[in-house]
């Protein structure tokens, strides 16, 4: 009997030096990082990237990345990428964040750099909770969400506010070029993330101005559900306050 043929649907991306990482079964963060790492080598670009990296459980990615890296401090991502693009204005740049890092923390970084047109693509991973500390509640967090720090009753707008809708602010913006949101937990959506990603950097490259990607990605462990459980809670509880879609394009 001869052996079926078989078709090779998906391969480790040639940027990345490693498959080990410290990162949870389930995490949508890989999935979001491996989207960019293709990116980054169809676009031809790997060569002259810098990655900004926040600080949080991607944090595991810059060491097994053929790509050139900047470590920001907490926050501080946007205004690392402002010089790193300033002084080397023909590297292509871009930020990657968490919710805690990006929202919580450095808040007025992100604003701001946006507000000057900083030439540099920011990307936030969403996944509504401190993960690498213990999933504590984030700006991010939605109404309702059960985290480390609000497990009893979930997020409550009188008690905890209301959760911070950064693409949506970016996109008020007059600095901003582009923005748009994206999710990783469904085949189609990772394909729709990719093209909102393609279509960021080409922003970039282009030299139109800032670029914002926001991903939806899953945290079973700081859900407290099962990674086979995500993809629906993502529908359920997030695209609800954070529809997938183009909110800015020029
Ligand atoms: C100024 C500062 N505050 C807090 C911390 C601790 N800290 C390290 S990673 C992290 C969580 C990051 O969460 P997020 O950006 O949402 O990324 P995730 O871990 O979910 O991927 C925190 C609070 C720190 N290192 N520095
Ligand atoms: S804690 Fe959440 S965000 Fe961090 S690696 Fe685990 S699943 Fe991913």
């Amino acid at each position: 009997m001869s052996t079926p043929e078989l078709k090779k649907v998906s391969a480790k991306p040639d940027l990345l030096l490693s498959t080990h990482h410290s990162l949870c079964p389930g995490c949508g963060e890989p999935l979001a990082l491996r989207v960019i790492l293709e990116l980054l080598a169809e676009l031809g670009v790997a060569e002259r990237t810098i990655c900004v990296c926040g600080i949080g459980c991607y944090t595991a990615f810059p060491g097994i990345i053929d790509v050139d890296v900047l470590q920001a401090l907490h926050g501080r991502a946007p205004s690392v990428a402002t010089g790193a693009k300033r002084v080397l204005p023909d590297r292509f740049v871009f930020t990657l964040q968490g919710d805690g890092d990006m929202v919580s923390e450095g808040l007025q970084e992100i604003i701001h750099s946006a507000a000057r047109g900083e030439k540099f693509t920011a990307v936030l991973l969403n996944n509504g909770v401190f993960g690498e500390t213990g999933g504590h509640m984030t700006s991010t967090s939605v109404l309702g969400q059960r985290t480390k720090t609000t497990m009893d009753t979930g997020r409550v707008a009188e008690k905890h506010g209301y959760p911070i809708k950064i693409a949506d602010l970016i996109a008020q913006v007059d600095g901003s070029t582009y923005v748009a949101r994206g999710a990783m937990h469904t085949p189609a959506a990772i394909a729709w993330t990719k093209r909102i990603l393609g279509e960021a950097f080409r922003v970039q490259l282009e030299g139109e101005g800032f670029s914002f990607v926001e991903v939806l990605t899953m945290c079973p462990t700081d859900w407290y559900v099962e990674p086979s459980e995500t993809p629906d809670w993502i529908e359920r509880n997030f695209t609800g306050t954070y529809p997938l879609k183009i909110l800015k394009h020029p």
